[in-house]
């Protein structure tokens, strides 16, 4: 008994003992004049984040680190790997300028080890949420961050990455063990093989658990990721040049989300849950023994569900019967029947010689070692029948066609969720076995004659009753012919691509989709009644719904009316239920009933930018850092477009009518009726017969000759900046006396040095001119007239947060040659290209 009580007292002192280290001073700047020593600590502006001296559990070593809210949620640790074993440690700025950490005899036990620092006059402070930085006091150049590098924890922000040209790596390694933060045995960092790219997590150099390949949006071997398809928080990007990053971006601004690689080796999505105080785990890469890399051995599928875990695949049977048996599965299965191919290759001619075939496994998380290339799902076949050491193939939006020629290692098969995967097999592997084949096809032709006979006269039962419906009907399957047909002529590569992403995304994605049943949205939007419209979108109305649950919805209504519409839903459908950023507007569902075709949205209280911009009296609502911050989404949003790794879409009809603004006047980029998605890397433009858009924001090049490629939605960026900055539509010109366009005005204002003019009144503001100037000054870069000279959205950002000082002088935007805006639509030059045809589809 008096054992316990002492216990308790002991643990009651060191409650307290951890409590009056928690109460150091706490400064939030450190200076080459001011400093923390244990425990004194330094905090971020919200207090949610602190650098200090910590102390593991069961351990007696100091350590420094940053931690969110307490010290049970270390994210960061300085000197892992060189403990203070005392508290006299000191975290200050040395000499040179570096944040370094020395011991009680002012040894450095660590430093940021910045190589550029030209003044010691630096600080350092946090500055995103939880990033730690080192800058030049006098110019605020950040010499170094916390988030180049990470521990053990991703942050929002955070990114880990690979580069294979140089081998340099950022990834996160495990602690040793709960109470000693030293470089444990696992580390998780990303692979890049032909065309795919994946997270490991490692046991040293051996591969311990996998992501499954990325397809632009998320992990496709990460099952929860797969099934919750907005909320997954990763983005990649690629430089072309062998280097990729994987960024974490926030998942969810309301709740502290990170991703922790413990020491078991497991990564965990954590996150705050404000009501108890501390950190639950959402989701571990280690659900089941299946996660386990490879637990299987090759040609082996893992399926949780099941006892004994791991089963050959068909056609394949245990290397070693007798250690499979005992559940030790590491030699894994080998193929039963060899193929055909190889045994033509073996010159051992057979008389009935039966073409190799694939048989499909669902929900799979696909092999390890895949390889891609951007084919369609027919060619990734074929190209896979074609080559012998091809034994599986796979095909995933965002992906492509991927392939394998090793052994089939670290299969693994989801209840719900995955790929699909086509292993190579013999013929004779394939065709059924056992008689009760022709009895299932006697059943099948049986059952399948009742339900065609039923069908014929429900059909004809409801079209004597409707004429109208007849119609419908055969105008239906005409147009169904019609894009058939021209599919078979085939207008270039790229259209047939996108022609293949559609016919597979109504068979996949629409089932993974939130599909909303008419009569709901009927009652939402009280039977679409005109005082719920909200305006009129290019294929159809718009209306404002709330659904039953209050959650307030926007509902774009295809017309029945316009006949190239359902190819543009489709598109919409398949580009937006990919994406996943805060500037772009949300898609929560859609709706196809007979001829109704709807797509659900998030609702934008606060309408589109338009109104705010050109409306005579609502300008006075903008005002220019408002303004600037609107412009700076817009870029955001485009960039997460355009360089969303494999998958990059131009959006073609970037205008202010498609900028929506939420009611914290964030905008979000909508309406991808018109979106392309290119495949791969090596596309970079693009050449249409069917010129779409609106026009003033159309780049000279896709106005004129069709091509359209990222430099057409950054010369539509441009016109949208310049009409943010001056509050002026091009067509307020039409009057002017000199008739010129808004690119004309601005232009010859730029030039004559009389930029003043160019701003909105209303919203000038002394303060931020600088700022306004470069606005412009980017706008015009980006409306020049040759493409290449246009800078990259990347760019753009850049010059828009003034990383880049000196900002080149823009050339001569394109069409100011034309007087009007009216001389630019009977320009004879124009109309000469009578094989374009334009369609504002969206004007007003
Ligand atoms: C800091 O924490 C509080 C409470 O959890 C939260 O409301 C706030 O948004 C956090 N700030 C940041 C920048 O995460
Ligand atoms: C600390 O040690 C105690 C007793 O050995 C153990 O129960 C506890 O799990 C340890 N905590 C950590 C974080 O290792
Ligand atoms: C801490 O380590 C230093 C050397 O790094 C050593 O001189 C000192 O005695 C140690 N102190 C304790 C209390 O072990
Ligand atoms: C800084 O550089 C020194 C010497 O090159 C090295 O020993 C140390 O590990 C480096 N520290 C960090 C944090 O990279
Ligand atoms: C050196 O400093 C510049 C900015 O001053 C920065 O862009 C660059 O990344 C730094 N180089 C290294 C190796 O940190
Ligand atoms: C360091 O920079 C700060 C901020 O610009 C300035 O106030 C201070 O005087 C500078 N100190 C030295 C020693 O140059
Ligand atoms: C990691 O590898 C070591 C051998 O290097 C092994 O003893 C250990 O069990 C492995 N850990 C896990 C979780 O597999
Ligand atoms: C499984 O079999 C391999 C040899 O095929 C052997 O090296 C390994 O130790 C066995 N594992 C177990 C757990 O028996
Ligand atoms: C078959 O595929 C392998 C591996 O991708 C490749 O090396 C080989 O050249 C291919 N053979 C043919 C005939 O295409
Ligand atoms: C685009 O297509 C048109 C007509 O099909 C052709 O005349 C033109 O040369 C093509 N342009 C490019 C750059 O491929
Ligand atoms: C100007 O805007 C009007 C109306 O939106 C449009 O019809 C016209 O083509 C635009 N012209 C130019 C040169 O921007
Ligand atoms: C400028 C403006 O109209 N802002 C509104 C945006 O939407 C929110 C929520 O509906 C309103 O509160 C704002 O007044």
């Amino acid at each position: 008994m008096g054992f316990f009580i002492c216990l308790n007292l002991f643990f009651v002192l060191l409650m307290l003992f951890y409590y009056m280290l928690d109460v150091g001073i706490a400064i939030d700047i450190i200076t080459p004049s001011q400093f923390i020593k244990d425990p004194e600590t330094l905090s971020s502006k919200d207090g949610n984040f602190t650098l200090g001296f910590f102390t593991p559990q069961n351990s007696t070593n100091r350590y420094v680190g940053v931690w969110w809210k307490s010290q049970s949620t270390v994210i960061w640790v300085a000197n892992r790997n060189q403990p203070l074993n005392d508290s006299s440690g000191i975290v200050k700025i040395s000499e040179d300028g570096n944040l370094v950490v020395l011991n009680g005899q002012k040894r450095v036990i660590w430093s940021s080890n910045a190589s550029n620092i030209t003044t010691s006059n630096t600080s350092s402070q946090f500055s995103d949420p939880g990033k730690l930085v080192l800058m030049e006091s006098t110019r605020g150049t950040i010499l170094w961050d916390s988030f180049q590098q990470p521990s053990d924890t991703l942050l929002p922000g955070m990114k880990i990455s690979s580069n294979k040209r140089t081998g340099e790596k950022v990834e996160l390694t495990s602690w040793k063990s709960p109470s000693n933060p030293s470089a444990g045995s696992f580390s998780c960092s990303v692979v890049q093989r032909i065309n795919t790219l994946e997270v490991f997590i490692w046991n040293e150099t051996r591969p311990y658990w996998r992501s499954g390949p990325w397809n632009g949006g998320v992990f496709t071997g990460i099952r929860w990721m797969m099934t919750s398809a907005y909320l997954t928080g990763f983005r990649s990007e690629d430089d072309g040049e062998g280097n990729v990053d994987v960024y974490y971006t926030i998942q969810n601004e309301l709740q502290f989300f990170i991703y922790n690689l413990n020491s078991q080796g497991e990564s965990q999505l954590k996150w705050w849950n404000d009501g108890v105080k501390e950190m639950q785990v959402k989701w571990t890469s280690h659900e089941s023994d299946c996660d386990v890399y490879g637990i299987c051995g090759a040609y082996a599928i893992c399926n949780s569900l099941k006892s004994p875990i791991c089963s050959c695949l068909r056609g394949f049977e245990p290397r070693n019967q007798e250690e499979w048996n005992r559940q030790n599965w590491t030699n894994g299965c080998a193929r039963r029947a060899p193929l055909q191919c190889e045994r033509d290759n073996n010159q051992s001619t057979s008389a009935e010689r039966k073409e190799d075939g694939f048989l499909k496994l669902q929900m799979i998380k696909v092999p390890d070692f895949a390889e891609g290339s951007a084919v369609t799902p027919d060619r990734c076949r074929s190209q896979c029948l074609k080559n012998c050491s091809c034994v599986a193939y796979s095909h995933e939006d965002g992906i492509g066609c991927m392939s394998w020629t090793e052994n089939l290692i670290d299969i693994q098969q989801f209840p719900s969720a995955g790929l699909d995967l086509y292993v190579r097999l013999a013929y004779t592997e394939l065709a059924d076995k056992g008689s009760n084949k022709s009895i299932i096809i006697t059943i099948t032709t049986i059952i399948g004659t009742i339900i065609i006979v039923v069908c014929v006269y429900l059909i004809w039962r409801r079209t004597t009753n409707h004429p109208a419906k007849l119609w419908q009907s055969i105008k239906s399957t005409r147009r169904k012919i019609n894009k058939a047909m021209l599919f078979n002529n085939g207008e270039t590569s790229h259209e047939l691509m996108s022609d293949n992403v559609i016919g597979e995304l109504s068979q996949v994605e629409l089932q993974e989709l939130l599909l909303f049943s008419l009569e709901k949205l009927v009652t939402a939007t009280n039977n679409f009644h005109l005082s719920n419209k909200l305006g009129q979108g290019g294929f159809g109305p718009v209306y404002k719904g709330k659904l039953q649950d209050g959650q307030e919805i926007a509902v774009k209504r295809l017309s029945r009316a316009s006949g190239q519409g359902i190819q543009e839903f489709m598109n919409e459908v398949v580009v937006i239920s990919k994406l996943q950023h805060r500037n772009l507007v949300r898609l929560l569902g859609c709706c196809i009933e007979g001829d109704e075709k709807m797509l659900i949205y998030e609702y934008m209280p606060n309408k589109s930018l338009d109104a705010f911009v050109f409306g005579p009296s609502k300008n006075q609502l903008l005002d220019w850092m408002k303004r600037f911050s609107i412009i700076e989404g817009i870029a955001r949003g485009l960039l997460y477009l355009h360089r969303d790794s494999r998958l990059r879409i131009i959006h073609r009809n970037l205008k202010a009518s498609n900028i929506l603004l939420d009611e914290d006047m964030n905008p979000k980029i909508s309406d991808f009726g018109m979106a392309r998605i290119f495949r791969g890397t090596t596309e970079d433009q693009a050449n249409t017969s069917r010129v779409v858009g609106t026009y003033g924001y159309m780049s000279p090049e896709y106005a004129m000759q069709g091509l359209f490629s990222e430099k057409s939605d950054v010369f539509s960026f441009g016109v949208l900046v310049l009409e943010i900055v001056s509050g002026r539509r091009n067509s307020s010109f039409y009057d002017d006396e000199h008739a010129l366009s808004l690119l004309g005005f601005a232009w010859i204002q730029w030039k004559e040095g009389n930029i003043l003019s160019i701003i909105d009144t209303g919203i000038y503001d002394p303060s931020h001119h600088k700022n306004i100037l470069r606005s412009i000054h980017i706008g015009l870069l980006c409306v020049q007239e040759h493409a290449t000279d246009r800078p990259t959205m990347a760019a753009v950002i850049s010059m828009l947060n003034s990383e880049v000082a000196v900002l080149p002088p823009p050339s001569q935007p394109a069409f100011i040659n034309m007087l009007s805006s009216r001389s630019f639509e009977e320009s004879p030059r124009f109309c000469s290209i009578n094989t374009v045809s334009i369609t504002d589809i969206y004007g007003r």
